[in-house]
């Protein structure tokens, strides 16, 4: 620890240093991340909920009010304007929480998932006691419904559906393990980074959300494609009742004495920064923001296989993957040229994830330089 406190200028010279070795979305450089440079009216939000917590939240009748807010909007962008939840601090959180509820509820053991499943449900089961039954992918990279089948019975607590899977961005047919759910279980949506984008393509997305009846709970980030403040992920409930099972005493706190959350203070700041974000796109800026990302994407898809590059599919969302030899040596001579890339296992391939922050002019000198490493394998 420090004996003396330092001046301002001081300790701003010393974050700028720290932060100068960081990358920064601004580069145009990053292909690698599934977080977006939040807006600017978000960025201005958090900082004016900096200090609430709706951890205790009657010290924050305001903040509730927007985080309410914030999660009918949601609600309504997810077909289902009466569903409740909570902000949380990211999909993590939100996978988590929504996998004790189910739990709690069905008392049962078992969760089904497909391994394209982020690894927020390896550590979810591991906190909750839970059994993961991982099934394999069919040919379009989703969840192999022939394999869900054989592996459901009663002692399931969930199923669980990916709506943009971490690497491929591939949409789980959620209807089809709808149709599979066994009595009483949970069919439990993780749109944390698809949530923000399949409702505004263009191209008739696959229904993902509270339409399909079966779905129980829905995970979704705005600090991902939501264009939020990190961290601000969002916990949808078709049942906002369910909560309750969840809920701990707690009866020193300004509130009604009880608290439903995995978190006990909250960053309310996140709320506010949801809020705003949402606020000031609408619908109509989502979709412009989305269709963006689509346009760089395709053009994208059309470098990557004018230098001869396979995708793995046609992508559905903001995420592409090609087909390439020797994946890991590519990414680190990428890396050695200033480039973030990143490398998909399920198949192996190389994985470029277009944020909004992605130029056409940053897909141009990122396959100039990929198509000179691929050419330089062989050295
Ligand atoms: N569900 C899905 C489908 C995800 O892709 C992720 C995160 C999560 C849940 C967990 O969300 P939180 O990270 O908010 O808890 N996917 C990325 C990952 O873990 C997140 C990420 C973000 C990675 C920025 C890199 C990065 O620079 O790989």
């Amino acid at each position: 620890m420090w004996k003396k406190g330092a001046s301002k200028n001081i300790i701003d010279a010393e974050l700028a240093s720290a932060s100068a070795e960081d990358l920064h979305f601004s580069d145009g450089r990053i292909f690698a991340s599934m977080c977006a440079q939040p807006l600017e009216v978000a960025v201005e939000a958090h900082v004016r909920f900096i200090e609430a917590n709706l951890g205790n939240a009657g010290l924050y009748p305001g903040t509730q009010r927007l985080e309410k807010e914030v999660v009918r909007a949601i609600g309504g962008m997810l077909h289902h304007e009466g569903a409740g939840g909570s902000i949380v601090s990211g999909g993590t959180e939100a996978n988590i929480t929504a996998l004790w509820i189910a739990r709690n509820v069905t008392r049962r053991k078992k969760v089904v998932f497909p391994k394209s499943a982020h690894f927020s449900f390896h550590k979810a089961c591991d906190i909750l006691g839970l059994e993961p039954q991982m099934v394999g992918l069919d040919e379009k990279f989703t969840a192999d419904l022939d394999e869900v089948k054989r592996v459901v019975d009663n002692d399931v607590c969930a199923i669980v559906g990916i709506a943009g899977t971490t690497e491929l961005g591939a949409v789980d047919d959620i209807e089809g393990l709808g149709a599979l759910l066994p009595d009483g279980a949970f069919l439990h949506v993780d749109a944390a980074f698809g949530g923000f984008v399949l409702p505004f393509l263009d191209h008739g997305p696959p229904k993902f959300d509270f339409a399909v009846p079966e779905v129980s709970i829905i995970t979704i980030d705005p600090h991902k494609m939501g264009m939020s403040t990190i961290p601000a992920g969002a916990l949808m409930l078709r049942d906002e009742g369910q909560m309750r099972t969840i809920r701990k005493d707690a009866p020193y706190l300004d509130t009604v004495g009880q608290a439903a959350a995995l978190s006990g203070t909250r960053c309310s700041a996140a709320v506010a920064s949801t809020y705003a974000a949402m606020r000031f796109l609408g619908e109509e800026g989502y979709v412009k923001l989305v269709k963006g990302c689509m346009d760089v994407t395709r053009y994208a898809l059309e470098k990557g296989t004018g230098i001869g590059l396979e995708p793995v599919m046609d992508p559905v969302m903001n995420i592409l993957c090609f087909y390439a030899p020797d994946v890991v040596r590519i990414q680190s001579e990428m890396e050695k040229q200033g480039w973030k890339v990143s490398v998909a296992r399920n198949p192996e391939s190389l994985r470029l994830v277009i944020m909004p922050y992605v130029t056409r002019d940053s897909v141009d000198g990122l396959f100039a330089d990929l198509e000179e490493v691929l050419g330089g394998l062989d050295d």
